[in-house]
């Protein structure tokens, strides 16, 4: 099973958007495993976006990602990475397809709502950043053999 990092950023919290994203990634039938309601500092949004600093959108996205709290969550399951991608739609709203978070609800790369792991190796890295061992539940779901075929 796949781990992968799911921050609903500032303006999804702002805009009431939290209980829609979870539910979302529930219903598709990924399996949440950690989910901590913080306030990003410089500190951890640096880290976070560390391949980012020199770019020009850089000092927006850090200012735009610690201008409020976040939900950090690790949601699990076979090819989570790639499945929680496709269900945020891409990185900007504008191109997203309707029936995707970013396609429902945003319009601009600079306020696009949510953030998921790119890759395994961004996955293993983020969910270390946010989260320590400990914090994350591993649990057998009930439901588990009606949504994984083995
Ligand atoms: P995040 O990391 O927020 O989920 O975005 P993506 O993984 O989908 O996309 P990314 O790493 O390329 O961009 C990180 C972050 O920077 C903002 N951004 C990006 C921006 O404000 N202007 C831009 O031109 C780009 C490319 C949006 C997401």
């Amino acid at each position: 099973m796949e781990k992968t990092l799911v921050l609903i950023k500032p303006d999804g919290v702002q805009r009431g958007l939290m209980g829609e994203v979870i539910s979302r990634l529930e219903r598709r039938g990924l399996k949440l495993s950690g989910m901590k309601f913080i306030q990003m500092d410089e500190d951890l949004a640096s880290r976070h976006y560390a391949e980012h600093v020199g770019k020009p959108f850089y000092p927006g996205l850090l200012s735009y990602i610690t201008s409020g709290p976040v939900v950090a969550m690790v949601w699990e399951g076979k090819q989570a990475i790639s499945i929680v991608r496709s269900t945020m739609g891409v990185t900007k709203p504008a191109e997203a397809a309707p029936g995707t978070i970013r396609g429902d609800f945003a319009l601009e790369v600079g306020r696009n709502i949510v953030h998921g792991s790119a890759n395994e190796a961004d996955a293993v890295r983020e969910v270390d950043l946010f989260f320590a061992p400990a914090e994350l539940v591993s649990w057998e779901r009930s439901t588990d053999p009606w949504i994984f075929e083995d």
